[in-house]
């Protein structure tokens, strides 16, 4: 960089090699200034939509982008890859928890990410919409849950680390219900129908997958079935002891603190079982599918 932007009427290469850098900083600087003012003078609407995107988010793009490539992939993703797969190659333990704190750590989180959170939504009219694992050429079972029907269900809470791949944590406290305390309930994740008794030791039919989607299905994550079953992977309705706002994704949020921000699905619509490897928003731009941590 210092050697391509030497003035060429210096002849001093230490003076030259300090214009260079005196430059370099300059030009960053007048790039970061730019980019506050175009922020700044964007609208709030739309602010938020490419907030998601922002500049850490940019930053670790390009950083993706010029890391050598290994099978195509980018190595820091490659790795992570491979890191995944040894840890989630066929076990039903989930002996590792999310370390958690004690509540008087939590604290307010920002709002980032508004995909699928259009304005076009009755909370009040809302329905939690389960697609049952469907035996072979069967017929599709789907099944509708109220908000009511949810909250019947055991609470659970935990103050846990909220990680954004941005680079930024916050500690927060949620209540919800578990997936597995749902699945115990309601036999919608097995091949014949039978409940999910021992999150540890789901039956043989269990599907592979779950995928869940904003009532719009702008925004979708999937989650391989032993992070689903996992203690720590709630579903939520309330943070730092107040109901969700719709902009955290009330009526129902995900939460699964093993995971990066990414795969927090705000505004619960739909739950599928699958054995497919259902597709997920980020995983679509470039990011880790499983997103653990
Ligand atoms: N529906 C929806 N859920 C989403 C997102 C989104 O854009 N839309 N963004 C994700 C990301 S990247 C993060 S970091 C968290 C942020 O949650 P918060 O706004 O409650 O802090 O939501 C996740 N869930
Ligand atoms: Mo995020």
């Amino acid at each position: 960089m210092t050697n391509n932007t030497q003035p060429p009427h210096t002849s001093d290469p230490a003076a030259a090699a300090a214009a260079g850098a005196a430059e370099a900083s300059r030009a960053s600087q007048a790039a970061e200034t730019a980019a506050l003012q175009a922020a700044a003078s964007r609208s709030r609407r739309s602010f938020l939509i490419t907030g998601v995107l922002g500049a850490a988010g940019i930053f670790g793009w390009r950083w993706l982008a010029n890391a050598p490539a290994v099978d195509g992939i980018p190595g820091p993703l490659r790795k992570v890859l491979e890191f995944n797969a040894d840890l989630t190659n066929g076990y039903y333990k989930n002996t590792r928890l999310a370390p958690e704190f004690a509540k008087s750590r939590a604290q307010k989180i920002r709002f980032n990410g508004d995909v699928g959170l259009g304005d076009e939504f009755d909370p009040m009219a809302w329905r939690l919409r389960v697609q049952g694992y469907a035996p072979a050429g069967g017929p599709a079972r789907t099944q509708e849950f109220t908000f009511d029907q949810i909250k019947a269900l055991p609470r659970t809470e935990m103050t846990t680390e909220f990680k954004c791949v941005e680079g930024w944590s916050t500690i927060v406290s949620w209540a919800g219900v578990r997936l597995s305390d749902f699945l115990k309930q309601y036999p919608l994740a097995t091949r014949s129908g039978q409940a999910i008794a021992d999150p540890n030791q789901p039956p043989a039919d269990v599907a592979k997958y779950v995928g869940m989607h904003t009532p719009d299905e702008a925004y979708f994550v999937g989650l391989e079935m032993e992070s689903a079953l996992h203690p720590q992977t709630l579903l939520c309705y309330e943070m730092n002891g107040a109901p969700l706002t719709l902009e955290h994704g009330a009526p129902l949020r995900l939460v699964t603190p093993l995971k990066y921000g990414i795969k927090q699905i705000k505004r619960i619509g739909t739950i599928a079982f699958t054995d497919a490897r259902p597709d997920d928003y980020w995983a679509k731009l470039g990011y880790d599918w499983h997103a653990g941590h």
